[in-house]
């Protein structure tokens, strides 16, 4: 069952962190995950200059080797705006993790103004 190890990297800056439920998609050259909840039981994910790991199975389906990955989330939560400095994938076919840079806002109220955002891969 292929399984991807995700990190995600949260800005250092004030009010960067949020506790809006979050969802990402990856995008490989094979196939797409579709929109997949980012939670760890019981922790508080996303909080400032916090990295946090997570594993995504994505069942029968081989993605690929992933060339994009869209963050969004839902704008719930108080101080619900994001920053998110960088996404790494590291999928079965991957030697070294994928690395996806965004170093900058999703949010309502911030950038383009909407709580989604995508990036490709850097490596
Ligand atoms: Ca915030
Ligand atoms: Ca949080």
């Amino acid at each position: 069952m292929p399984s991807y190890e995700v990190k995600v990297k949260t800005a250092d800056d004030p009010s960067a962190g949020t506790d809006a439920d979050v969802a990402i998609e990856l995008i490989g050259d094979h196939a797409g995950s579709g929109p997949k909840i980012l939670d760890n039981a019981f922790l508080n994910d996303f909080e400032n200059n916090a990295t946090d790991t997570f594993t995504i199975d994505t069942g029968l389906v081989n993605l690929g080797h992933i060339k994009e990955v869209v963050l969004r989330h839902n704008n719930m939560g108080i101080g619900p705006a994001w920053k998110v400095d960088w996404v790494t994938v590291k999928g079965p076919e991957d030697d070294t993790p994928g690395l996806f840079e965004f170093y900058r806002w999703i949010a309502a109220d911030e950038n383009d103004f909407r709580c989604a955002a995508f990036e490709s891969r850097k490596n």
